[in-house]
């Protein structure tokens, strides 16, 4: 699997799937869920509310609208508190979980935001790190997956993924 990383705003990127970083209630709100929300129209937010809920560590698989990546995996990644409510191994079960859907989906290329680093104050390095050892674990368990982009929106994010790798 080849892993990548690049500085920019996901919605604009051309892939077979893109991960949104989403909320439980999957109900669309600020950061890179609102950003996606409104480049990929109303749809995306149809096939949310078919869907229901999706819990956290989890995640699900919509159309990607006007997007131009044809799906959205939404998953929900933990809320920061000290480090002591599982939230790392929750942060791993995101990436994951959308790799595994990806898999199903047959889909070659995804690309992953900086999951929980935002509103929900994942510490970035802890976080970057947790990210690629998952997926770099997970590469030998998900063929159709030949590639990731890790899509750093922020300096700081991008700095830190291009130190680990
Ligand atoms: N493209 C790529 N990354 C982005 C973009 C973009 N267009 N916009 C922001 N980011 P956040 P969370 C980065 O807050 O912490 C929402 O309201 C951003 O710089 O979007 O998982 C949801 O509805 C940061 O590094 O997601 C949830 O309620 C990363 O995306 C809650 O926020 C994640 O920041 C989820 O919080």
């Amino acid at each position: 699997m080849n892993i990548e990383v690049v500085k920019g705003d996901i919605t604009a990127i051309e892939v077979d799937a893109i991960v949104n970083a989403a909320n439980r209630q999957l109900a669309g709100g600020g950061g890179v869920d609102g950003a996606i929300h409104r480049a990929g129209g109303p749809e995306i937010m149809a096939a949310c509310r078919e869907i229901g809920e999706c819990p956290t560590g989890e995640a699900v698989i919509t159309t990607g609208g006007k997007l131009p990546s044809p799906y959205v995996i939404h998953t929900v990644g933990p809320v920061w508190k000290d480090g002591s409510q599982r939230e790392d191994e929750l942060l791993a079960s995101c990436y994951r979980q959308a790799l595994s859907i990806a898999e199903k989906n047959y889909c070659k290329k995804v690309a992953f935001p900086n999951i929980s680093t935002g509103v929900y104050g994942f510490p970035k390095q802890r976080a970057a790190q947790i990210a690629l050892d998952t997926v770099r674990n997970q590469s030998g368990y998900v063929s159709e997956v030949e590639e990731v982009i890790f899509v750093c929106f922020d300096q700081e994010n991008k700095e830190i993924y291009d130190s680990l790798l």
